[in-house]
């Protein structure tokens, strides 16, 4: 008998995967490119269900039902590329390539276009939720061809997790749209997690919170207005206490954090669309700050603290904190949204925003109570440039700006760095400001490059002699 469906690469997410798949009832024949891996995996999570290993790449082809349905689930980048080309002289035509790793979303056109030249399909899919995500209910964002996706949609929904709206799985768009949608959910993931870091270094400097104080405060707030998977696992992180020492493991840990790149394509692509995404991008900074632990241990003997303030009114600072930390969440994915919607109309994705939303309502590391009335906001007007303009959204934005103000204002007075709560602020102060002193920047750039500028009294462009180039000379 073949197999249903076909997963490469066994690495966490592969062998997570193919189980899950293979739990909804199919037969899954899988393939990695170290044999020893494949027949560990056989023989131990594998054991007595119906995976099919296969130990090259002929006998995996073999082995599956036509229209073949391969998932590749290898390391981004030219492991994707080196599949691809020894599969392409395997299969035949309307077999379907799916690459469910994190793929740059320009790889995946030039891929697409690669692979339908060769009379095949090719999804590129974003596959969000990590190891338990993958095995128990993952969100999928898959992209590339309709009809292939119609081919492969009756494995995919049953894979993906289900909500009381429907499964984290749908049909995004054309050629790359899946893959930038997971790309911008990982921007929006980027934000979060460093509000919430930065929330727990306030905690512990401005508030003086022992640890097990602030696993309180975050378990509160997750079970309400900001119950989400990323505060959910933060409350739980900052419950364990470390075994050798006895500290709270939180406290163990070095701090210098790493990346793999999504956050920085995000930014990347925003800069080159021209949509703000501030707060994504100070996530990226000050992952990439971090890093420099040498070079700050030795900055931090030479530059002086501010003198610390009192800790007056820590319930009144911590209520203010959960308010600022509550709006600039909303603020990284309103700048993740903005982008969306931006190269959507680039690319020519159409993506329904309403349903990127849904879709991200279960399974991915992004899932939140906030993605209800963002999907809401989305039904209401599909072509909304930016959440801040909806009217819940603007209602939100008033009652917990001052939060905000207050939280990023005594932080600075502490001289706690907080570069996503303070660009989170800076944002929608910026958004809500109806003249920006960006007059002053066009006379500068009239001044030295004679750019022109336009008046406010009067349609055109304009130009001032601002200085007597003859006589300067
Ligand atoms: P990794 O990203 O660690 O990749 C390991 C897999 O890639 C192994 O199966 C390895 O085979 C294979 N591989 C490599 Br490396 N080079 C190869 C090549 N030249 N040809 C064929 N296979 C090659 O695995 P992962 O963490 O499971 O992630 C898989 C994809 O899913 C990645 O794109 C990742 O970014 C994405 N993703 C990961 C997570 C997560 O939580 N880990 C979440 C969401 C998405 P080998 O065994 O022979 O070395």
């Amino acid at each position: 008998m073949q197999s249903d469906f076909g997963v490469i690469g066994l690495a966490v997410m592969g062998q997570n995967l193919a189980l899950n798949i293979e739990s909804k009832g199919f037969t899954v024949s899988v393939f990695n490119r170290t044999g020893s891996k494949t027949e560990e995996f056989y023989k131990r999570r594998a054991q007595g269900k119906r995976i099919v290993p296969a130990y090259t790449l002929e006998e995996f082809v073999a082995s599956l039902k036509r229209p073949r349905k391969i998932m590749l689930m290898v390391k981004a980048g030219p492991a994707v590329d080196a599949m691809i080309d020894a599969l392409l002289p395997l299969l035949e035509p309307g077999d379907i390539i799916i690459d469910g790793g994190n793929s740059h979303f320009a790889d995946t056109d030039r891929r697409v276009r690669k692979v339908e030249e060769a009379g095949l399909h090719y999804l590129g899919t974003g596959v969000s939720g990590g190891e338990y995500g993958a095995l128990h209910g993952p969100s999928i964002m898959p992209g590339g061809s309709r009809e292939a996706y119609d081919t492969v949609a009756p494995i995919l929904t049953v894979t993906a997790a289900q909500t009381k709206d429907g499964p984290c799985c749908t049909y995004l768009g054309p050629a790359s749209a899946g893959h930038y949608v997971k790309m911008v959910h990982n921007g929006i993931e980027y934000g979060i997690m460093q509000i919430i870091a930065e929330a727990y270094d306030y905690m512990k400097r401005r508030l003086g919170m022992p640890v097990p104080e602030m696993q309180e405060a975050v378990a509160e707030w997750n079970a309400a207005e900001l119950e989400s998977y990323l505060f959910e696992i933060t409350a739980d992180i900052l419950s364990r206490t470390d075994e050798k020492t006895g500290n709270p493991l939180v406290e163990m840990i070095l701090d210098r954090a790493e990346q793999k790149g999504t956050g920085k394509w995000t930014s990347q692509s925003a800069l080159d669309l021209g949509i703000p995404v501030p707060t994504i991008t100070a996530a990226v900074d000050a992952r990439a700050l971090s890093s420099f632990k040498d070079l700050r241990v030795a900055a931090a003997e030479r530059i002086r603290e501010p003198r610390q303030p009192e800790k007056e009114d820590k319930a009144g600072l911590l209520a203010a904190l959960r308010s600022g930390v509550y709006l600039a969440v909303i603020a990284s994915y309103a700048q993740g949204m903005h982008l969306l919607q931006a190269a959507s109309e680039e690319h020519g994705y159409n993506l329904n925003l309403a349903e990127v939303a849904r879709i991200w309502k279960g399974g991915c590391i992004i899932r939140s109570v906030l993605l209800d009335p963002i999907q809401e906001a989305y039904t209401k007007d599909p072509k909304l440039v930016n959440l801040l303009l909806d009217g819940t959204f603007a209602a939100l934005a008033n009652e917990h700006l001052p939060g905000l103000r207050r939280t990023v204002s005594e932080a600075a007075a502490a001289g706690i760095p907080a570069p996503a709560l303070s660009s989170a602020l800076a944002y929608i102060d910026s958004w809500r400001t109806a003249r920006l002193p960006a007059n002053l920047i066009q006379a500068q750039r009239d001044y030295f490059g004679a750019h022109t500028y336009e008046r406010i009294d009067e349609p055109g462009y304009h130009h001032t002699e601002w200085q007597d180039i003859q006589n300067v000379m």
